[in-house]
């Protein structure tokens, strides 16, 4: 009899630490998660490729507004071309996307290795694409479409074994209580009530709530917009213990914290705020030592769907920022803006399919690697994986000769990863370079992947 209360007081405890564990305090006055970074980053430490979505009422005009080609980003269509709150609501009465299939995205992004998908639940011009209870500005409430595209997409992630991250901006352009009134281009000054404390506590956090209990378990919550003068570090912190505390083994990105000096998400004390950082359109140029990061980018120069933006990255220099992110220790967040009818663009898709191409044969010199631990090679970049190190080659060598410098564990063997039989390569150790005896063409152009043996 005993026991079996023992038994039962222990289930509860391991039920209820989490809530309890979340409530410890820190040095600076902050929570401790329940479960440590180091666990909650796992999964996303091996996936290293993702695919953004900015998705939304911007997509309706796509960069155009009263036959005015505007400049800047789609998805800031409402800022930039100075449209009134009142006037750019009235484009939810036209969002019917009705070739939304949210099975096609997953299947989309599976295809190109991707292994999560971080969508905009809410945008910088405050449109919900989700059925939100405080708010009628959503896609059931507001649209023609009637369809809640985070059910569907959450349904869909789940079959297809992808995870579901939600993006959310802190800065809202649509709310009363956010329009800042310092900030006017998109006020209508008659509606805007600014108060900013209510809007965090009726609206955002009953937001962040429903996003999390009824589309989750997300595998991030990806803040953004939180350079407004409202949003403080404070506030940064105190959402990052709401959200682990509605879901304790979340991950939260750094914009949640205030600042993101540079590219190390350090908030204004210094101290690093959410889990990983967020170089935007950009590669550090020698990683983030010590600091989970994650490179978001365009593949044209929007983010939010723009009809006439074709000034798209090639495959290869996609796969190579892939490859060059992998080898800095990093994650690649790469990007799409589905048009109004709900279709990710060709020249998006077709990247992708050339992404997934390479990564077919490649992806194991991808997923669940660290950084190189030889630096940038001259003709590529190199990731790693236990007792194997992965030889990414840009540029090959025309006398067959592929020098490694400065390795000096000892190498057990060589061979060319897309190569299913394994043919051993000749390696040759002198001094502190290694030389291996590679074919005198790749097998692929854009990068051929060299495995080394490393001795444990
Ligand atoms: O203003 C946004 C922008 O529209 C886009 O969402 C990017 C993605 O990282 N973030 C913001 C700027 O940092």
């Amino acid at each position: 009899m005993l026991n079996r209360i023992f038994n039962i007081v222990m289930c509860l405890l391991v039920v209820l630490m989490p809530g309890i564990c979340a409530q410890a305090a820190d040095g600076a006055g902050t929570k401790t998660p329940a479960l440590s970074r180091d666990q909650r980053m796992g999964w996303w430490r091996d996936a290293r490729f993702g695919m953004f979505i900015h998705w939304g009422l911007y997509a309706i005009p796509a960069g155009q507004w009263h036959e005015q080609k505007i400049k800047g980003v789609g998805e800031w269509i409402m800022n930039n071309a100075h449209i009134p709150v009142s006037e750019y609501e009235q484009l939810a009465g036209q969002f019917n996307p009705v070739k939304f299939d949210a099975d096609r995205w997953v299947e989309i992004a599976k295809n190109a290795g991707m292994k999560y998908i971080v969508i905009t639940s809410k945008h910088h011009d405050g449109f919900c694409l989700w059925d939100s209870k405080v708010s009628k500005y959503d896609v059931i409430d507001a649209t023609p479409f009637g369809r809640d595209i985070l059910a569907e997409l959450s349904r869909a992630c789940k079959a297809g074994g992808i995870r579901l991250c939600f993006y959310h901006s802190i800065m809202d352009w649509h709310h009363p209580d956010a329009q800042a009134p310092f900030y006017p281009r998109y006020n209508d000054t008659n509606r805007s009530n600014p108060n900013f404390a209510r809007y965090v506590e009726k609206y955002m956090k009953p937001q962040l709530k429903e996003l999390i209990t009824n589309y989750g378990p997300l595998g991030v919550m990806w803040f953004d917009g939180e350079w407004i003068r409202e949003w403080t570090g404070e506030l940064g912190w105190q959402t990052y213990n709401y959200v682990l505390s509605l879901q304790p083994d979340i991950i939260v990105n750094n914009r949640v914290g205030k600042g993101r000096k540079g590219m190390q998400g350090l908030d204004k004390a210094g101290k690093f705020a959410g889990d990983f950082g967020t170089p935007e359109q950009q590669i550090p140029p020698a990683g983030l030592g010590g600091i989970d990061w994650e490179t978001c980018m365009t593949m044209n120069d929007t983010w939010g769907y723009k009809s006439y933006d074709n000034n798209f990255k090639s495959s290869e220099e996609l796969i190579r920022k892939l490859v060059d992110i992998a080898g800095k220790g990093g994650n690649f967040l790469l990007n799409v803006g589905p048009t109004a009818e709900g279709l990710i663009p060709q020249p998006s898709v077709e990247r992708l399919t050339a992404m997934g191409k390479w990564m077919k044969l490649n992806s194991e010199s991808i997923y669940g690697t660290t950084a190189s631990p030889i630096g940038k090679p001259g003709w590529g970049r190199c990731t790693a994986k236990a007792n194997r190190l992965y030889l990414h080659v840009f540029d090959w060598p025309t006398d067959g000769k592929l020098v490694v410098a400065d390795l000096n564990s000892k190498v057990k063997g060589a061979y060319l990863l897309a190569d299913k039989s394994r043919t051993a390569l000749a390696v040759q150790r002198d001094s502190n370079a290694v030389t291996v005896a590679v074919p005198l063409k790749p097998t692929d152009e854009i990068d051929t992947v060299v495995v080394l043996k490393i001795q444990d």
